[in-house]
């Protein structure tokens, strides 16, 4: 499955990053095979491991890792866990006079053992899991989505020694906000930036859900090649190996952005990679394995807590809107003058739905609109009518893909719309606008930097992403969600209820 066209900034979404051949230089890769014997090797192994590096072929009894009884047990672990990968075990261990975090799992058939260097990380190792601990304890105490973020970037970069730990929370279209981060003060400010999907390309992101801790120890050095038994045979799935070596794109992205080291965490709710923990080091920066588990539990902690704080707010917002409405219903009941009566609440209407502007229209007059003139909302009505059928409903759009270019011009920075048609018989609408995107975004987190670039060119820096970003939104408004729409629903039919009401009201009041 490689791909036909040399891989380029149009295709990365091709490259099989979970095959790559080859890992990073820190360590050494060691597979055996169903019959017990080495079947790769990663090129390193002898210069790394000395006399204890195991040749291809030679049976795994054979080997240093069966003379010891830890590391036995490790692989004895590793033998009777999960073949998908997913049931790493790591230990400490001595081998060539050095110390080596040993990390095994099964993959298929294969056992895959890894060995990272252990050298100056005392000052991370020390106390590692009383700051875990601390870590989870600061973090359970947040209620908010923002608030657990902030103590999340904040734990992780004194756990790791991180320059940069970034929040990094993916939005409907798979775009990313840098939400919020801790960083070496003499770093420039990356909170509130935003990227384009395609700077995580798809299959980057189903390796990120299987695999949830990921680092890259020297973004510059040279990847080391993996030699297999049998040449020609399949390559090695590297999607659990905590060594894979990294896509040269992504290379060259982070080179471009001076960035000599990074690790980024899974925040994985339900189901869905939410967002990431990422984090840069401008210097070669190895995190021990022990405490990059440390950095994953939280990770996982942090996506139960996201997940109650997300219900929780959601919950808050769709109460919120049922006082406003019962507020805004009342008033129209009351009211003299009902449907003007409603355009006092249109603050509170377009506040609930998050828009930024209001048509209120009966019996084909404008009585209210917010943020376009009264004669460019009457011209909207027909469209309306002729995308909703002859009955009340609720109908919206993101873009104006459908619409007479005419209307569209006229429409100017309006993109999406929420339309309620409440009555039949007065044809009454309540339509909710919102802007193109791109107005609505916060302009603090525009990079302005300048960044030299690679022979992939300007694409790969944070102002080329920037600019995908934009075109990628350009005519769109943020999608209606699924909260609009349960708080637009009952405004709906309340609003359908109370029309009626007024209107059998007026027709008592005449005969
Ligand atoms: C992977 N891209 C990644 C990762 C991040 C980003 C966090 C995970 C790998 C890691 O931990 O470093 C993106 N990193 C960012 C962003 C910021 C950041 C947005 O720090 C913001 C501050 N990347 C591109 C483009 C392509 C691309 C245009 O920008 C392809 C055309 C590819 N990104 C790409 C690939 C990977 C990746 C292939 C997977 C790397 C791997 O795991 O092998």
């Amino acid at each position: 499955n490689t791909p036909a066209e040399p891989l380029g900034l149009s295709n990365c979404d091709q490259e099989p990053i979970h095959i790559p051949g080859r890992i990073q230089s820190h360590g050494v890769l060691l597979a055996f095979g169903a019959d017990g014997r080495l079947s790769h090797r990663s090129t390193n192994a002898a210069d790394m491991l000395g006399a204890a590096a195991p040749a291809l072929g030679q049976p795994l009894g054979q080997t240093c890792f069966a003379a010891d009884p830890a590391m036995q047990g490790l692989v004895q672990e590793c033998l009777a866990g999960e073949a998908d990968g997913s049931q790493p075990v790591a230990i400490e261990v001595a081998l060539a006079g050095a110390a080596f975090e040993l990390i095994g799992h099964r993959q298929g058939v294969l056992l895959l053992l890894e060995l990272e260097r252990l050298g100056d990380e005392a000052a991370l190792l020390a106390d590692d899991a009383f700051k875990g601990h601390k870590a989870l304890v600061r973090l359970k105490r947040q209620r908010t989505v923002d608030d657990l973020l902030a103590v999340a970037v904040q734990e992780v970069r004194a756990l790791t020694g991180f320059d940069r730990v970034m929040a990094y929370r993916f939005r409907h279209d798979d775009s990313g906000d840098v939400v919020t981060e801790a960083r070496d003060p003499a770093l420039e400010p990356f909170a509130g930036r935003r990227y384009p999907a395609s700077d995580i390309p798809a299959q980057a992101r189903r390796l990120y859900l299987l695999n949830t801790l990921r680092t890259i120890v020297e973004v510059g050095s040279q990847a080391v090649p993996i030699e297999a038994l049998e040449e020609g045979g399949a390559p090695l799935d590297l999607s659990h190996s905590v060594l894979r070596a990294v896509s040269p794109v992504h290379i060259e992205y982070l080179t471009n952005m001076g960035v000599a080291a990074s690790m980024s965490i899974s925040i994985v709710v339900q189901g869905r990679l939410w967002g990431m923990l990422a984090c840069h080091h401008m210097r070669p920066h190895h995190v021990p394995y022990r405490v990059r588990s440390a950095c994953d539990v939280l990770a996982h902690v942090l996506a139960a807590d996201v997940q109650t704080a997300l219900a929780r707010a959601s919950a808050a917002r769709v109460a919120a809107a049922a006082d406003a409405r019962a507020h805004a219903i009342e008033t129209l009941l009351h009211a003299e003058e009902g449907a003007q009566a409603l355009a006092g609440q249109a603050e509170a209407l377009t506040g609930m739905l998050q828009a930024h502007g209001l048509v209120l229209a009966e019996r084909g007059r404008v009585l209210a609109a917010t943020g376009v003139a009264p004669e460019v909302a009457r011209e909207l009505l027909p469209f309306l009518a002729a995308q909703t059928p002859l009955h009340s409903g609720l109908w919206h759009c993101d873009n104006l893909d459908g619409m007479p270019p005419a209307l569209r011009e006229a429409l100017g920075p309006w993109c999406g719309l929420l339309a309620l048609r409440f009555s039949d018989a007065t044809d009454g609408w309540l339509v909710l606008l919102r802007k193109e995107e791109v107005e609505t975004i916060a302009w603090g987190g525009r990079p302005d930097k300048v960044y030299r670039h690679g022979p992939l060119g300007p694409r790969l820096t944070p102002r080329g992403s920037f600019e995908v970003w934009k075109e990628t939104v350009r005519g769109r408004c943020v999608p209606w969600s699924e909260t609009d729409l349960e708080i637009a629903r009952p405004l709906l039919s309340e609003l359908a209820r109370a029309s009626a009401a007024r209107s059998a009201d007026l027709d008592r009041a005449r005969s």
